[in-house]
């Protein structure tokens, strides 16, 4: 049996959190061969969380400050600091279906990254606004232009990697820029990118992006790492987390 750790960053997502537990396909992982931990990486929340976290014998760790780019990276560094063998990381306010966990999985023995495309998958008619749905495109699209490897959907929440592919990524992003800045460092690395297509639903709870302000950070950090590919803290993990 091989181990994958889902990994899953909250802000109050007591609810969504239950949800992401309700769908977990304890079975069909098995059946591939797959033994699961869900560790939830929380930013402080001050709902139920922490309890629906303890209720379902996930391991909660709970980030210094706040952002989800930092609570990614923590995430990461103690994947590595662990013996599992994949990864993969999902929101956890409901919209992303964790019953889609093996078709990472199955990506995952030819591919070292799988991405989960919203924008050609099935997205549930109020799941996403309308700024956020033309947002979501032209950030994806400049980042394919500049780039020159296809992302279908940049700014995804659920991400699967290899062991391999976690330790070579190099990131020092503090919030939803996170997943550009894993694109960008994929592309570096030239690591082998799969994008498969996924189901996107409607949030249950509050939104912590704010769409003007987050995208233009999305943004700027596809064009810093154009520049300067990596961080200057060339690693991720350790003295990384407090880096703007
Ligand atoms: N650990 C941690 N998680 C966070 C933080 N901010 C947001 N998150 C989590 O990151 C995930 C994505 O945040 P969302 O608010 O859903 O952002 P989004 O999906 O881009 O925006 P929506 O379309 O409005 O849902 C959710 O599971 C949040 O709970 C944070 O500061 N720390
Ligand atoms: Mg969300």
């Amino acid at each position: 049996m091989r181990n994958v750790v889902i990994m899953l960053p909250t802000l109050d997502e007591a609810k969504g959190l239950e949800e992401v537990a309700k769908n977990i396909p304890h079975e069909k992982m098995k059946e591939m061969g797959w033994n699961y931990h869900v560790w939830v990486i929380d930013g402080g929340s001050s709902d139920e969380t922490k309890t629906v976290s303890q209720e379902n014998k996930f391991l909660f760790i709970p980030q210094q400050g706040k952002g989800k780019g930092a609570a990614m990276r923590l995430g990461f560094a103690k994947f590595l600091e662990s013996d599992n063998d994949a990864l993969v990381m999902l929101d956890s306010d409901g919209t992303y279906d964790a019953g889609e966990i093996p078709s990472f999985l199955d990506k995952l023995s030819t591919y070292d990254v799988v991405i989960g495309d919203r924008l050609n998958g099935n997205i549930d008619p109020d799941a996403m606004t309308r700024l956020n749905y033309f947002g979501n495109h032209i950030l994806t699209w400049l980042a394919t232009g500049m780039y020159g490897i296809t992302i279908n959907d940049l700014c995804s929440g659920y991400w699967g990697f290899t062991r391999n592919a976690v330790s070579r990524l190099k990131l020092n992003s503090m919030r939803f820029e996170i997943e550009a800045e894993m694109y960008t460092s994929c592309v570096k690395e030239e690591l082998q990118i799969k994008n498969i297509p996924i189901s996107y639903s409607s949030r249950i709870g509050q939104a912590k992006l704010g769409s003007v302000s987050d995208g233009w950070r999305i943004f700027r950090k596809l064009i810093v790492r154009r520049i300067f590919g990596t961080p200057i803290e060339a690693k991720i993990g350790k003295g990384n987390l407090d880096i703007e």
